[in-house]
């Protein structure tokens, strides 16, 4: 049973570490119990890709969320086990010689240097269906179940995440004003970050007020969690990020538009406007407030 504690401290990041790894292992046995066993190398690729590492942010947010409605926790986590099949096929496909070719990922080989190209390509393939197979198995009410169906569907494809996919690899033309950037992170960050918390509030059969508190909730917090990631990658190493550093430098980011001052005083700025967010729920929102306070530790 997932227990989050509702202890919110401004400065205890190891509060907040200590929940979430808890949670992370509860998240693998779901994981390991969904996902085919690695009796193939396409299968072993599969759980090379998704487990073992990755902070699982996203599924600690949908799990947050699902709590504040007493969402039973073995239905949140397998939600949750379908978001993170979802983030680790974008992952394993953006790393691919044809994105954005990484050669690391998670503190070890990208998926297709682990397995090859091939591979790869269709470790992703198989992880955007076993995401849905995971929703459309969940013992829940059918229009709940249609609900995250849809908007999962909806999110991650041609007007979601993909699109912000074609947007960072110049697809779709230059990234040139603040605009464009901000559209480009909606899409390829803030969007699943979005479904997550919504997803908490769906499941909760909350009030369209209260799930739509949650949706925005999540797509600030993943524009303030791009807005970190491009602090590490301008201002941190690797042995910090798990990838090399420096990597964006030439790109539009939060940091080469906006320099390390101002990005710092941005990333604070939106901390207390994702925190303010989260007021209608009061102090039963302090496992999504602690998450926000820990994804911002690094801009110093
Ligand atoms: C449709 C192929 C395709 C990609 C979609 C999500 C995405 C676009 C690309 C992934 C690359 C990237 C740097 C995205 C920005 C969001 C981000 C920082 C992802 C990494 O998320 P973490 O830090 O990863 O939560 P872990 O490893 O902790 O799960």
């Amino acid at each position: 049973m997932v227990q989050l504690k509702r202890n919110l401290h401004p400065l205890r990041n190891d509060f907040f570490e200590q929940q979430l790894k808890s949670v992370s292992a509860e998240l693998e046995g779901v994981l390991i119990d969904v996902l085919p066993p690695p009796n193939t190398r396409l299968h072993e690729a599969i759980g090379y890709s998704v487990l073992g590492s990755g902070k699982r942010l996203r599924a600690f947010l949908m799990l947050a969320a699902a709590d504040l409605f007493s969402v039973p926790s073995e239905i949140a986590l397998r939600v949750a086990a379908a978001i993170e099949f979802i983030h680790a096929y974008s992952l394993v496909h953006d790393d691919l010689p044809a994105m954005d070719n990484a050669a690391m990922r998670r503190n070890k080989p990208s998926c297709h240097k682990a397995y090859g190209e091939a591979t790869a390509i269709l470790v992703g393939d198989s992880l955007i269906p076993l995401a849905f197979q995971t929703l459309s198995s969940l013992n829940v009410p059918k229009d709940i179940q249609g609900e995250l169906i849809h908007e999962l569907s909806r999110v991650i494809g041609s007007e979601g995440l993909v699109a912000g996919q074609m947007m960072d690899l110049n697809q779709e033309g230059p990234i040139v004003t603040e605009e464009d950037l901000l559209t480009l992170q909606r899409l390829k960050t803030g969007v699943l970050f979005g479904f997550a918390t919504e997803a908490g509030a769906i499941l909760g059969n909350a009030s369209p007020s209260e799930r739509k508190v949650l949706k925005n909730f999540g797509l600030l917090f993943g524009r303030m969690f791009q807005m970190v990631d491009d602090w590490l990658d301008g201002c941190e190493d690797e042995n910090v990020t798990g990838k090399p550093s420096h990597q964006d430098k030439d790109k539009l980011t939060f940091l080469t538009l906006l320099g390390p001052k101002g990005l710092r005083k941005k990333v604070e700025e939106t901390l207390k406007e994702v925190l303010e967010i989260l007021s209608p729920f009061g102090e039963k929102a302090a496992p999504l407030k602690e998450a926000a306070q820990y994804a911002c530790q690094w801009v110093k």
